[in-house]
């Protein structure tokens, strides 16, 4: 009876281990910039295609899915893209073309006629729906075409 009794004690604790788990991992993540890919392939020709080559690519490193709905991405001039309700899944990422098209797993689409982020230097600027600042992404080079955050 009281080895049974103990063994129930140790089960319940591992049970509490395990419960704290999620907590735990989520802590060590973030929704935070992965990748922009500011000069998009080729001549700039302001193309949708050319348009959409052009990117800033968000990773979500919880392990919980997350609602982005009323996020902001922001460059150095002001402009911003807010997200509509988009759930992003745990360790997945998604990328914000410039240009337009349809919502899809992995990719959300800002709906511009122009290029938003300058081919030289700019800054990418991620904050939550509260206003939040959540990470940013600086380069100044024309020697590479993106920018790993
Ligand atoms: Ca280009
Ligand atoms: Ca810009």
């Amino acid at each position: 009876m009281r080895t049974r009794m103990l063994a129930a004690a140790v089960a319940t604790a591992a049970a509490t281990t395990v419960a704290l788990l999620p907590t735990q991992a989520q802590a060590a993540g973030s929704i935070h910039l992965y990748k922009v890919y500011y000069d998009s392939p080729g001549s700039d020709t302001r193309s949708n295609s050319s348009l959409n080559a052009e990117y800033v690519q968000i990773k979500n490193s919880t392990s919980s899915a997350v609602q982005l709905k009323g996020y902001t991405v922001r460059d150095n001039t002001g402009y911003t893209y807010t997200f509509p309700s988009y759930k992003i899944s745990a360790g997945k990422t998604v990328k914000v073309h410039t240009g337009k098209g349809t919502q899809s797993p992995g990719h959300v689409y800002w709906g511009r006629g122009s290029y938003v982020w300058n081919n030289d230097k700019d800054t990418v600027t991620l904050r939550t729906a509260s206003g939040a600042f959540r990470d940013s992404c600086s380069y100044n080079s024309t020697r590479y075409d993106y920018k790993m955050c």
